[in-house]
């Protein structure tokens, strides 16, 4: 069983060869500040550079969120250049997630929202607990998903689907992520790890250079341009006042007024 040490993730790989990584800061919900960021591409790097690891699940700590999303009072501080800056990184980061030569699976157990949904959509399957919320609630905050989750939604739900769930910020529940195709699986909490170390088994009994280009392949169906774009509108609503009321509304747990402007 190997191990590494990180400030906000626990990362182990066990004897089959499945690495482990759980975001953990449960205070704030498992919400992404730089520092898990950063962390997260390192342990990226981790699974890619070592040969013993052959498939690699994503959870947050605790029963109650897997990433509540990226960190509100981080986001708040940040202008159109900071802005679009961050979100350039985070969305390199998450596709390093999605191009990973190695399968992927993000056990959702709990809130998933804004950051925290995209970074499972960069997964490559996602296994959910019945407690699961998944949505995108960043308009709620005067903002649009900045890391790949305009892109990732439509692709995952469908056009329609993906619009409702931005447009109206409301996250959907286990059940109806599985139907509308957002989630493959919904576990008890008790039998979710167990069953995501059933499929990672399944997945690695595979070829390794068969599960790297079929990855490769499925990717290339959905490459597209409009990451640039999502990172630019990201950054522009940043200089706004709806984003600097919408942020400091969540942190002082008060209702946010926007004025388009
Ligand atoms: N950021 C920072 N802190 C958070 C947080 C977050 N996203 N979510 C929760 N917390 C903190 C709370 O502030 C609280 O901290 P303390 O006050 O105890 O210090 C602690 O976690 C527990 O949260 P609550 O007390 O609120 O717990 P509840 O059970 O009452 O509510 C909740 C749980 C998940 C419904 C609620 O915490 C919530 O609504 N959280 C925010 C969810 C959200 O809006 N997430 C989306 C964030 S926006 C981009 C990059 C990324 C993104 C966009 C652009 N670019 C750079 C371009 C992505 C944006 C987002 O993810």
């Amino acid at each position: 069983m190997n191990s590494h040490t990180f400030n906000h993730l626990l990362f182990h790989t066990d004897s089959n060869g499945i690495a482990i990584l759980t975001i953990n800061r449960p205070d704030k919900l498992n919400a992404l500040n730089a520092t898990l960021l950063d962390e997260l591409n390192q342990a990226i790097d981790l699974v890619e550079d070592n040969e013993s690891i052959h498939v690699f699940i994503i959870t947050g700590s605790g029963e109650k969120a897997f990433v509540a999303g990226a960190d509100i009072k981080e986001l708040s501080t940040l202008k159109q250049d900071t802005g679009e800056e961050l979100s350039l990184k985070g969305q390199h980061i998450f596709s390093k997630i999605e191009s990973c030569s190695k399968p992927v699976i993000a056990l959702v157990n709990g809130y998933a929202l804004g950051g925290g949904a995209e970074l499972a959509m960069a997964c490559h399957i996602r296994v959910a607990t019945e407690n699961a919320a998944i949505g995108m609630p960043e308009v709620s905050l005067g903002l649009i998903p900045g890391y790949g989750g305009t892109q990732r939604l439509p692709h995952i739900v469908g056009k329609s689907k993906a619009m409702e769930m931005i447009l109206t910020g409301q996250p959907v529940k286990a059940g109806e992520a599985l139907k509308i195709g957002l989630v493959n699986y919904v576990l008890p909490m008790d039998e979710a790890l167990d069953f995501t170390k059933k499929i990672a088994l399944k997945m690695m009994k595979n070829g390794p250079l068969a599960l790297n280009a079929a990855i490769r392949a499925i990717n290339a169906a959905f490459k597209n341009d409009g990451f640039a774009h999502e990172a630019k509108e990201f950054g522009k609503l940043c200089s706004t006042n709806d984003f600097k009321e919408g942020t400091s509304a969540f942190l002082e747990r008060r209702k946010a007024e926007f004025t388009g402007k």
